[in-house]
C-alpha cells in the first residue's frame, strides 16, 4: 500500500555555498526524519559515470570548472529521480520514503532562476503541489570556513571540484547564478536562514528545529 497521496508531496530546497554544508546535513535529516533526499549533484556525478551517458565529458566539465551543468540535463534527472521516487510510493515498495508523508529534500538545486522557472513546469505533471518548495533550507558561512572543509575534503575524496582553482569559480557562479535565487524566495518569506559555521551536530540541531516549525 502507498505511504502517502502522491498528490499531497511536499518540496524542501536546500541551497547555500559550495561545501556550506548541504549534503552533511541532509543525509542527517534523512536519518532522523526518513525524507527522500534528491542531491542534484550526486544526481549529476551518477550521470557522469553511467557507461554510455551522452552527457558524461560535458558534466564532468562543468563541475571542474565551477560552472552549472546545463539546465536540461539537471532538470531531466532530478524529474527521473522524482518520478520514480514516486512510483515506489504508488507500488508500495517506498524504499525511498520512511517519513510517511511524502517529503523530498532537493539538495543543491535550483542554482539558477532558470532552474527554479523550468521545476515549476516541467514537474506540474507528475503531482500538481510538489511544484513551489515548503521553504528553501539556506545554510550560510564565510568563504574561509567553506574553502577550508572543501580542501579538507580534497585530499581524500578525489572529486576534481575540490582545488583551489575549482572552488574559487564555484564561490563566483554560487554569488552570481544562485544568490538571485535566494532573494527571490526570502522575498516570498519561503527562506530559512542556518548559519553552517557550526559543528555538524550543533548545525544538525539547528536545520532540524527550522524544520520542525515550518513542517508542522
Ligand atoms: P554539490 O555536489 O552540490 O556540492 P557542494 O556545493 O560542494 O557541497 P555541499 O554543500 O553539499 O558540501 P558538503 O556537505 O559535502 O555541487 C558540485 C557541483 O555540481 C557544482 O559546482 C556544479 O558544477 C554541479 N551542480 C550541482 N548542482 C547543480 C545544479 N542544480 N545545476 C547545475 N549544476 C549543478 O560539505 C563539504 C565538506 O565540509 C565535507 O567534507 C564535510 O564533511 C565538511 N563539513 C560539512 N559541514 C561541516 C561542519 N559543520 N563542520 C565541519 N566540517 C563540515
Amino acid at each position: 500500500t502507498r505511504a502517502f497521496d502522491s498528490e499531497k508531496v511536499k518540496v524542501v530546497f536546500v541551497l547555500g555555498g559550495p561545501g556550506a554544508g548541504k549534503g552533511t546535513q541532509c543525509k542527517r535529516l534523512v536519518e532522523d526524519f526518513g525524507f527522500c533526499h534528491l542531491s542534484a549533484g550526486d544526481l549529476l556525478r551518477a550521470e557522469q559515470n553511467r557507461p554510455g551517458s551522452e552527457y558524461g565529458q560535458l558534466i564532468r566539465d562543468c563541475i571542474k570548472e565551477g560552472s552549472l551543468v546545463p539546465v536540461e540535463v539537471t532538470i531531466t534527472l532530478l524529474k527521473n529521480a522524482m518520478s520514480d521516487a514516486l512510483k515506489e510510493n504508488r507500488e508500495g515498495s517506498g524504499e525511498s520514503w520512511k517519513d510517511g508523508k511524502g517529503l523530498f529534500l532537493v539538495d543543491g538545486f535550483p542554482r539558477e532562476m532558470d532552474q527554479a522557472e523550468r521545476f515549476e513546469k516541467q514537474l506540474r505533471p507528475l503531482a500538481t503541489v510538489l511544484c513551489t518548495p515548503s521553504i528553501v533550507l539556506y545554510f550560510t558561512t564565510t568563504e574561509e570556513v567553506m574553502l577550508f572543509r572543501l580542501l579538507e575534503r580534497g585530499k581524500t575524496s578525489g572529486r576534481e571540484d575540490d582545488n583551489e582553482e575549482s572552488i574559487k569559480k564555484r564561490f563566483r557562479t554560487y554569488k552570481e547564478q544562485t544568490m538571485p535565487v535566494i532573494e527571490h524566495y526570502g522575498k516570498v518569506g519561503k527562506v530559512a536562514e542556518i548559519d553552517s559555521s557550526a559543528s555538524v551536530e550543533e548545525v544538525h540541531k539547528r536545520a532540524s528545529e527550522g524544520l520542525k516549525k515550518v513542517l508542522s
